[in-house]
């Protein structure tokens, strides 16, 4: 069973890889994501100074899924500019997420990473969790101004990790946006922000940042994940590469987001819950789920989603 996937000419041996956050951030997760079954190592998202992140508890797993308010924990861009050439040991691809504050911290990594030459490039407009700072990825002309100069300056591929969208007024903004820009490829969704848990008996929130605000991830945002994929692959998908994220914990899931056109699968909540050895299950899974339905390849099976 052929369960590789190439992505902007990028070949990677699975279709499976970490979300970015869930498992990245330290050089000891890059090397363990190394030598695991994932098919790429995707770096935590990088600002330009090391950043300790929210007060804890900022990470609750329940049954169904996660909630964080992490608030971009990262070692700063020139550790992982200094870590990636070693990661390339692996033979599988590279990942560099870049996150900032402001439009100038997205530039300043851009450059600096360049020199340290990751595969892929992938731009998070969608962290939910930084007290006072907007989803970039809400605001389509930020988008687009942000992402033209990264355009110009970023040496490989690069792709953009976008916030979950609910109408399809705001996909098609979007996909407009991204054509206009040229991106590689989407990564949808990152978590579903500003969910609230609570525990019923204590009467409490879960996390302490933002009130108990935090990202949902896991089981429950799958539906929200799959139709994101869906609507981005049929504005876009001739053009424009995408990579499913959400709700991923089985190989079904997986095959669900390869039918609605992803070309492959990120894992957030399941590998924080099971860890690395989570990828060689779902390679097993996703192999019977191809087999199964009478595929060869991750490649025949994409967008292959039947309408009523
Ligand atoms: O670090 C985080 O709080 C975080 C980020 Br940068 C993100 O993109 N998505 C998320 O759920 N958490």
């Amino acid at each position: 069973m052929d369960l590789s996937t190439t992505i902007a000419g990028v070949h990677f041996p699975t279709c499976l890889m970490n979300a970015s956050g869930a498992r990245c951030v330290t050089e000891h997760d890059l090397h363990k994501l190394g030598n695991s079954h994932a098919g790429a190592i995707v770096t935590k998202s990088m600002t330009p100074h090391e950043r300790s992140g929210n007060p804890e508890p900022r990470y609750v797993s329940f049954d169904g899924g996660s909630i964080n308010s992490m608030g971009l924990p990262n070692l700063g861009y020139q550790a992982y500019a200094q870590l990636i050439p070693d990661l390339r040991q692996y033979k599988k691809p590279v990942v560099a997420s870049i996150a900032g504050l402001k439009p100038a911290d997205f530039l300043e990594a851009v450059k600096a990473i360049n020199v340290a030459k990751p595969d892929l490039m992938e731009i998070n407009l969608s962290c939910p969790n930084i007290p006072g700072k907007p989803q970039i990825g809400y605001d389509f002309q930020a988008s687009e101004e942000l992402l033209m100069k990264i355009r110009d300056l970023a040496v490989p591929p690069i792709g953009v990790k976008l916030p979950p969208y609910f109408d399809p007024v705001h996909h098609e903004a979007m996909a407009e946006v991204l054509t206009r820009v040229g991106v590689s490829f989407i990564s949808v969704i990152n978590s579903v922000g500003n969910g609230l848990v609570l525990d019923a008996e204590t009467e409490t929130v879960v996390i302490k940042p933002k009130g108990g605000f935090g990202g949902l991830g896991g089981r429950i945002i799958k539906p929200v994940a799959l139709a994101n994929v869906r609507a981005f692959w049929k504005l876009v998908g001739e053009k424009i590469q995408i990579i499913g994220t959400g709700g991923v914990e089985t190989g079904q899931d997986i095959f669900e987001h390869l039918l609605c056109g992803a070309s492959a699968v990120q894992i957030g909540t399941v590998l924080v819950d099971e860890d690395v050895k989570v990828f060689e299950r779902l390679k097993h899974e996703l192999a019977g789920w191809l087999r199964k339905k009478g595929y060869d390849s991750v490649a025949e099976c994409r967008g292959k989603l039947k309408a009523l």
